[in-house]
């Protein structure tokens, strides 16, 4: 095997240097999520515009993990890194070494006066080592105009204890442009997260292009106004009010794709959600032959539970879900293919020809099973292309394969059941997990928001395996922060939600076992300031004493 040297040179030429500062290390070190162990050491290293990064690697994707470091020194160091290869090694170097004895997403980080040495067991442990560097660098170093700054002698050894670290993000609702949902997946980055759940069908809106049913963009991403304010529940009357302006949006394929590659750069996995057989109106108003009754509807422009569900007694709307995710699975790599399940009446299926006939020829006993049968049947599909389906808890209502993964969102209760029979689980809950209720409960004082009050101490106290015997522990994959977007207009009040709030779900993922809030919350202090330094908005409450 060959091996390839990369060998780069830091930031500026040393003429450009003379004019920047040297800023020096306040020692301390405040990493989140917590690393497994912290050793400080005696001294800096001074990593300077011109310091030599080496990395020895026959791996390709070693190349993503040069960029990440490249993207964290630009605004330091005012460009990027320069690549000279190959060459060989210096003393005063960053040096990345690939160890196939460790874990693949596990590293160790070593800081001495003389060189800064990562040692990952594969490309993402080495990516997760540059994000634990970015939090070592004072803070002022993202001001720029920065000629050395100075990194705290330390040596880090780290490893999540979790394997799915997610967020999902609502675009149906209020769509988020490509770029943010770049800036979306640098936030993940920043925080070591590892999935990003893209919601991307819903009753107000479908948002991926699909080539074989072309209606679904045209007519399914746009509805023609939206509900102002809080949304009361069915009772929909002349008090309500409307902004009687056109909302939409939608990702081509193209677009997609730059997604994709863009999270996989950054050891990110996209899992796309297509909701079915429930949150389908943007779908039935793009083809009304997808509804019991056929009648054609309007994109909704009201946020409660809808009727208006797929119909799973005709066959053709199983060619049109296998349709949609033949395209679907063509765009996205990931293993787990997410298919909604959630909140789905059965009202229609009951007054509907087709779906009672299905019922009897299946032998189903109650309506409700008309989902397990969906479900099943989609499951197959997926299987027989390699995949595996992953679905909100109610998917369990139905009965589902031992394959299938359960993600619980009605509290940890549907996660809990999973587990117990052996289903892969992701935890959810709306008790720990939703980023769209209030994070205080001075609710006058906040924009509006779904409800509840959610707090980062309540976030950051979600046990992800209470209540399940160490065989089933083994199969909670991880946890996930869910942002749904109803009273979420833009991508400034989406930061708001996530932030901090994301970082307490972070460390919940990557530390399950090893956590302190009050540590934690001093740890923040360097984050937030971060997060400041990046950009970010953030919401303010739990810093404030
Ligand atoms: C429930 S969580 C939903 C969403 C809403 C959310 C609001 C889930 C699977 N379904 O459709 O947006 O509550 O918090």
């Amino acid at each position: 095997m060959r091996r390839v040297r990369i060998w780069m040179a830091a930031g500026l030429l040393a003429a450009s240097c003379a004019c920047g500062r040297t800023l020096p290390s306040d020692g301390t070190i405040d990493v989140v999520p917590v690393p497994v162990r912290v050793t400080p050491v005696e001294g800096v290293f001074r990593l300077g515009a011109s310091t030599p990064v080496c990395i020895e690697s026959s791996d390709e994707r070693m190349r993503w993990v040069a960029d990440a470091l490249d993207e964290v020194l630009q605004p330091v160091f005012g460009r990027g890194l320069e690549c000279r290869f190959p060459q060989a090694g210096e003393p005063h170097a960053v040096n990345f070494l690939l160890d196939a004895s460790m874990a693949p997403d596990a590293y160790r980080l070593t800081v001495t006066p003389e060189r800064v040495d990562i040692r990952a067991g594969a490309p993402e442990g080495a990516f997760y080592a540059v994000q634990t560097l970015r939090q070592l660098l004072p803070v002022e170093a993202f001001d720029g105009g920065v000629r050395t700054v100075e990194l705290p002698a330390v040596e880090i050894e780290d490893r999540p204890a979790m394997a799915y670290r997610g967020l999902m993000l609502d675009v149906a609702r209020h769509f988020f442009t490509v770029d943010e949902v770049k800036r979306t997946l640098d936030l993940l980055a920043l925080h070591k997260m590892n999935v990003f759940h893209w919601h991307l069908t819903d009753d107000q809106g479908w948002r991926i292009e699909i080539r074989r049913y072309p209606e679904l963009t045209r007519v399914g991403s746009v509805r023609r106004r939206t509900l102002i304010g809080k949304d009361p529940g069915g009772e929909y009357d002349e008090t309500c009010r409307y902004d009687e302006r056109p909302y939409g949006g939608f990702y081509t394929q193209e677009e997609v794709r730059e997604v994709v590659d863009y999270a996989a750069r950054r050891f990110i996995t996209v899992i796309p959600e297509i909701e079915f057989p429930g949150h389908a109106v943007a779908a039935l108003a793009s083809y009304p032959w997808l509804g019991c009754t056929g009648e054609r509807y309007e994109v909704r422009q009201t946020w409660d539970i809808d009727d208006r569900v797929f119909c799973v007694g005709r066959d053709s709307t199983f060619d049109f879900i296998e349709g949609v995710l033949d395209e679907v699975i063509g765009l996205f790599p990931s293993t787990y293919i997410h298919i909604g399940g959630d909140e789905c009446p059965t009202k229609m299926w009951e007054q509907c020809p087709h779906c009672r006939a299905r019922m009897r020829a299946e032998g189903l006993t109650a309506p409700r099973q008309l989902q397990g049968y969906a479900t099943k049947r989609v499951e197959r599909f997926l299987q027989a292309h390699g995949r595996r389906l992953i679905g909100w808890d109610e998917i369990l209502d139905g009965g589902v394969s031992p394959t299938a993964a359960v993600m619980s969102w009605r509290g940890t209760e549907g996660g809990i059941r999973a587990a117990r029979q052996g289903n892969p689980v992701v935890m959810a809950p709306t008790t720990h997990c939703y980023l769209d209720y209030y994070q205080t409960d001075d609710v006058a004082n906040e924009p509006l928001a779904w409800g509840g009050c959610l707090p980062l101490s309540k976030v950051y106290e979600l046990d992800p395996y209470e209540g399940l015997d160490s065989l089933a522990q083994r199969c909670v994959l991880g946890v996930q922060a869910n942002l749904w977007t109803e009273y979420i207009p833009d991508f400034a009040q989406a930061q708001y939600m996530l932030l901090p709030r994301l970082a307490a779900v972070a460390e919940v993922g990557w530390a399950p076992r090893r956590r302190n809030y009050d540590d934690f919350l001093r740890r923040m202090e360097h984050l937030r300031l971060l997060y400041g330094a990046c950009g970010y908005r953030y919401a303010p409450h739990p810093f404030v004493h």
